[in-house]
């Protein structure tokens, strides 16, 4: 997969050079390439930023610059990429989408920073490539650049041959289809014993059913506690007679 990457902090991206992605890239199952937009400014300021018509707070980035930056990426192409904007008013980035961006063979990030990128930018490349307005999260950040991060890594770990075992990609809490869309549980290791806190002896005792129903108790439990919305949006299906007993136990409805 091709990524581009176009910001005024490209710095930012440092940590895309270690770690799986890093590997990744070493192996070239994943091209990174990044892009200072301030290359396609024309004045002495390299001015990227102006103010807001209809007035308001803050700049508002001007579109000439970006104009200029994706026609430069895009040019001598045949097939263009998916352009993905993060912004806090786009569609949620979740697991489907990572999913869904991870089988494209190339993406181009635009970063925004200020107040956000003139909307005709979104519009104008919109009648050439498919576009996506996409927010990681209900919080404001100062700029899209650790958005970018974060769907980076979320997409580069689901391309084949990036993750040392495909396991680790279907178990995945948010994994379509995987523990009926339940927060996975907790995970030890060894020692048996640390600092007088045991691991559950069950994880100890070989009884692969049983260590399967514990497992889905503990996820039922933490779904409950930490995201009880995930619960009220199963289907009744989703859930057996065990299952409505231990939420019952949690005094939770259905
Ligand atoms: C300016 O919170 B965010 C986000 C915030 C931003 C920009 C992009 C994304 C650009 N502020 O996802």
């Amino acid at each position: 997969m091709r990524i581009d990457i176009i910001s005024i902090f490209p710095e930012y991206f440092a940590p895309l050079d270690v770690s799986l992605i890093g590997k990744a890239r070493e192996r070239g199952t994943l091209d990174v390439r990044l892009h200072q937009l301030r290359d396609w400014t024309h004045d002495i300021h390299r001015t990227v930023d102006d103010t807001p018509y209809g007035g308001g707070p803050g700049m508002v980035m001007k579109p000439e610059p970006w104009g200029e930056a994706i026609d430069a990426v895009l040019a001598g192409e045949a097939e263009g990429p998916r352009l993905i904007v993060p912004t806090p008013s786009g569609r949620p980035f979740t697991q489907g989408l990572a999913l869904d961006l991870a089988a494209e063979p190339w993406l181009l990030f635009a970063c925004g920073r200020y107040e956000g990128i003139d909307s005709r930018v979104m519009a104008e490349y919109g009648s050439r490539l498919r576009v996506d307005e996409v927010s990681i999260g209900d919080y404001v950040l100062a700029g899209g650049e650790v958005a970018v991060l974060v769907m980076v890594e979320a997409i580069g770990r689901l391309l084949p041959g990036v993750l040392g075992n495909a396991q680790s990609v279907s178990d995945d809490s948010f994994a379509p289809g995987t523990m009926a869309n339940l927060l996975e549980g907790p995970v030890f290791t060894k020692p048996p014993v640390w600092r007088g806190r045991e691991v559950p002896p069950i994880l100890l005792s070989g009884h692969h059913g049983k260590i399967a129903r514990w497992r889905r108790d503990e996820a039922l439990r933490r779904t409950a506690a930490n995201r009880p919305e995930l619960l009220a949006g199963l289907g009744p299906e989703t859930l057996d007679k065990h299952d409505r007993a231990v939420l019952a136990e949690l005094d939770f409805p259905g």
